[in-house]
C-alpha cells in the first residue's frame, strides 16, 4: 500500500514535491496539503486524486490517512510540527534547515531520543546529486590522496522579497556545511565571514555577495561564495584540492554549441532544474526507508550539525571573527 504523505507547507519547494511525489514518485502519495493559505495548498493539491487540503497538521491528523509527513514550511516553523510527528511516531522529511539554531535542532535530538529511533530526513538533496556522490567517492576513495581544500561557490539568480543576511547563512550556505560534512566526515571547527564590496543588485538591508571561511576538525579549509543575486542563473559548484589532484564539479551547461562565431551552453535557472534529479532520488529513498520505519539520508544530527554552523556563521557576520562551533557530544542513536 501507498505511504500516504501530509506535505506542510505549499510554497515553491512544498508544490514541487507535491508533483513530484504524485508523477514520479513509486509507492506513496500525497494524501494531504497543509497551508494557513487554503488558496494556495488548494491549487498546489489541484488534479491529485484523494489529495485533501487543511489549515493546521492536526486537522490533517484527525481526518486521517496520513502516515508521513514532508515539511515544507519555513525553518522557524519546523520545531512545533517536528516535535509532534515525533510524538505520532510517523516518519518525517524535513526540509532544511531542521531548524535555525543549535538549541532548539537539539530539542528535536531529544525529542527523537526519547522515540528511540531515526524518524526524521533532512533535505539536503545534494548527497543525492550525481555530481556529488562521485566528488565524495573519489574523496574517500584516496586514489588522489588527502582532501586539503575546497573551494565553492553558491549563486542564485535573485532572492524572494525578504530574503535577509541570516537567511544567506540559513538557508544557503547550510547546504555548504552538509556537503563539507559529507565530503570530509568531519565536523565543522569554525566559521568566518567576510563582508566585501557588495552588489548594487541586491535589495535595501542584504549584503551580497559573501565569503565564508569554514575549517574542519582535521584543519580542511573552506571558502564560500553565497551571491544570491548574481542575476545570470543558477549555479552550484565544487572545486577540491587533493594531495595528488583536482577536482571540479557543478559547471552545469549541457551541450556546449559551438556556432555562428561563439561558443555556449545553457544555464539552469534555478535549483528545482539543476537538482530536479537529487529531489527525485532523495524522496525515493526517504519513502522506501519510511516504509521499513528507517532513515533513507541525511538525518537530525546532520540537522543539529549543520544548525550549530548557522549559529555561528550568522554571529560570525556581525562580529567579522572567526567563530567556534561548539557541539554536545553525540548520541549513540545516530553513531
Ligand atoms: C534555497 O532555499 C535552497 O535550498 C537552494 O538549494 C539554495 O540554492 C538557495 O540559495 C536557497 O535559497
Amino acid at each position: 500500500e501507498n505511504l500516504k504523505i501530509a506535505v506542510v507547507g505549499a510554497g515553491r519547494m512544498g508544490a514541487d514535491h507535491i508533483d513530484r511525489i504524485h508523477t514520479r514518485i513509486v509507492g506513496a502519495s500525497v494524501s494531504a496539503v497543509v497551508d494557513i493559505d487554503l488558496d494556495r495548498a488548494g491549487q498546489a493539491a489541484a488534479g491529485i486524486p484523494g489529495a485533501r487540503v487543511f489549515a493546521s497538521l492536526e486537522e490533517a491528523r484527525a481526518a486521517g490517512g496520513v502516515d508521513a509527513v514532508l515539511l515544507a514550511t519555513p525553518g522557524f516553523l519546523h520545531e512545533e510540527a517536528l516535535i509532534k510527528a515525533l510524538e505520532w511516531d510517523i516518519p518525517i522529511l524535513c526540509e532544511k534547515p531542521l531548524t535555525p539554531d543549535a538549541a532548539t535542532s537539539w530539542r528535536v535530538i531529544e525529542a527523537e531520543q526519547k522515540l528511540g529511533r531515526q524518524s526524521i530526513q533532512v533535505g539536503f538533496m545534494r548527497r543525492f546529486d550525481a555530481d556529488y556522490a562521485k566528488l565524495e567517492q573519489i574523496i574517500s576513495g584516496g586514489d588522489l590522496g588527502d582532501l586539503l581544500m575546497l573551494h565553492c561557490r553558491h549563486r542564485n539568480p535573485s532572492t524572494p522579497p525578504g530574503f535577509t543576511n541570516e537567511m544567506l547563512i540559513n538557508d544557503s550556505v547550510v547546504h555548504e556545511f552538509d556537503v563539507v560534512r559529507y565530503l570530509t566526515g568531519e565536523e565543522i571547527s569554525s566559521v568566518q565571514v567576510r563582508l566585501g564590496k557588495p552588489s548594487r543588485n541586491a535589495p535595501a538591508g542584504q549584503h551580497d555577495p559573501q565569503q565564508v571561511l569554514i575549517e574542519t576538525t582535521s584543519g580542511v579549509l573552506v571558502d564560500v561564495e553565497i551571491f544570491v543575486n548574481a542575476k545570470f542563473g543558477y549555479e552550484v559548484g565544487t572545486q577540491a584540492s587533493l594531495e595528488d589532484g583536482i577536482v571540479d564539479i557543478g559547471l552545469d551547461h549541457g551541450p556546449v554549441t559551438r556556432t555562428a562565431g561563439r561558443v555556449g551552453g545553457d544555464v539552469t535557472p534555478g535549483f528545482e532544474e539543476r537538482f530536479g534529479d537529487a529531489y527525485d532520488r532523495e524522496i525515493q529513498s526517504w519513502v522506501d526507508a519510511a516504509r521499513r520505519d528507517e532513515v533513507g539520508g541525511p538525518n537530525a544530527w546532520d540537522g543539529y550539525a549543520t544548525a550549530a554552523c548557522c549559529e555561528a556563521g550568522v554571529k560570525a557576520q556581525s562580529s567579522g571573527e572567526k567563530v567556534a562551533v561548539e557541539l554536545n557530544e553525540k548520541p549513540e542513536l545516530y553513531r
